[in-house]
């Protein structure tokens, strides 16, 4: 066949291509390192100078309008495929969304940010501090003596090679908080605490909410009128009775524990409270001539395990999805 029916070939066999494979398939036929037109331009080594000049130019045409025929129908089929993919696909619009797994929230976090929030409402600041305090700020400073049971090291746990401990309240950051700021004061301190206990009520790790008042003239009636009106916001109970019992805290004096009256008559201690030891004001170089002051304590776990039924403390921490379907709070809740 000529140079000339071959060349009309190759551009017929072209156009003829009916796909993007085909069409790369010719290309490397023809074009590729050992196609039918590379072939010719090694054949050009063997011919006489003049005539190698040229058959080589003419080669080389023909080699240039092959690759651009072939980028022509190239562009040409692409265009096709697109304008066929854009008449077949169609996209429903009108389909529902598919259902994503939503995170929850932890109980304990709701009721931690809520009671949280609460305070704020009524003008308490929020502080935090370290989970390992020294001896002097987790006890000393709030009056607990060197010989206190608490201090034993099977209730808390003592740093290795250390005078610190893992803080058992948070009330060291009541005494950090203090001592940096001068009363009137009135804030609230959450956070992890840690003591060594594990059973279906306690955890090795907790969570307390410790809140304090100082400003001259507080007194008992203020305690109570503040945790009065606490749990019966919390516990959604307008009508909720309380009772202050007597009690013991070496950094509280008078110190009360608050019972709820729960269902059937029972009463159920859900805090510890009291007027803070002068001792502790003095610790913190507060004069207790001028300023007085409450404080409360409460288990962050407990009380979300009495407002959301929930019976076994541990079962905040084992990581149970199927729990969390079950206990968690939505994002909007
Ligand atoms: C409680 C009960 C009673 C308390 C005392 C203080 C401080 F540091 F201000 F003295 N913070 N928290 C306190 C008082 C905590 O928990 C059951």
């Amino acid at each position: 066949m000529s140079q000339t029916n071959l060349q009309q070939e190759w551009l017929q066999q072209i156009q003829a291509s009916e796909d993007l494979t085909i069409l790369d398939d010719l290309r490397v036929h023809l074009l590729g390192k050992n196609g039918l037109v590379t072939q010719q331009l090694k054949t050009l080594g063997a011919l006489a100078p003049e005539e190698r000049k040229a058959k080589g130019a003419e080669i080389n045409a023909i080699k240039d309008q092959i690759a651009l025929a072939i980028e022509e129908k190239k562009t040409l089929l692409e265009a096709q495929a697109l304008e066929s993919r854009l008449d077949n696909e169609k996209i429903d619009i009108t389909l529902p969304s598919r259902p994503e797994s939503m995170g929850k929230i932890h109980p304990l976090s709701k009721a931690i940010q809520d009671i949280t929030q609460y305070f704020s409402q009524v003008g308490f600041q929020v502080f935090d501090g370290p989970h390992i305090e020294s001896q002097e700020l987790n006890f000393d400073a709030l009056n607990i003596p060197a010989h206190h049971p608490a201090r034993q090291n099977h209730d808390t746990f003592y740093v290795a090679g250390s005078d610190e401990v893992l803080r058992t309240h948070t009330s060291p950051v009541q005494i950090r908080t203090l001592r940096n700021h001068k009363p009137p004061i009135r804030f609230l301190a959450p956070g992890r605490t840690f003591r060594s206990d594990y059973d279906a009520t306690h955890t090795p790790m907790f969570h307390q909410i410790e809140g304090v008042v100082i400003e001259e003239g507080i007194n008992f009636g203020h305690l109570k009128g503040t945790l009065i009106d606490f749990c019966r916001w919390f516990f959604e109970n307008p009508n909720m009775n309380l009772r202050f019992r007597p009690s013991f805290f070496p950094f509280t004096e008078p110190s009360a524990e608050v019972d709820i009256s729960w269902k059937n008559d029972k009463w159920l201690e859900v805090l510890g409270c009291g007027m803070i030891h002068p001792t502790v004001l003095q610790n913190c170089g507060v004069d207790p001539n001028q300023f007085q002051g409450f404080a409360f304590g409460m288990g962050a776990e407990r009380l979300t395990m009495l407002k959301y039924g929930i019976n076994d403390i541990r079962s905040f921490y084992d990581g149970d999805t199927r729990w969390l379907d079950l206990y968690g709070f939505g994002a909007q809740s």
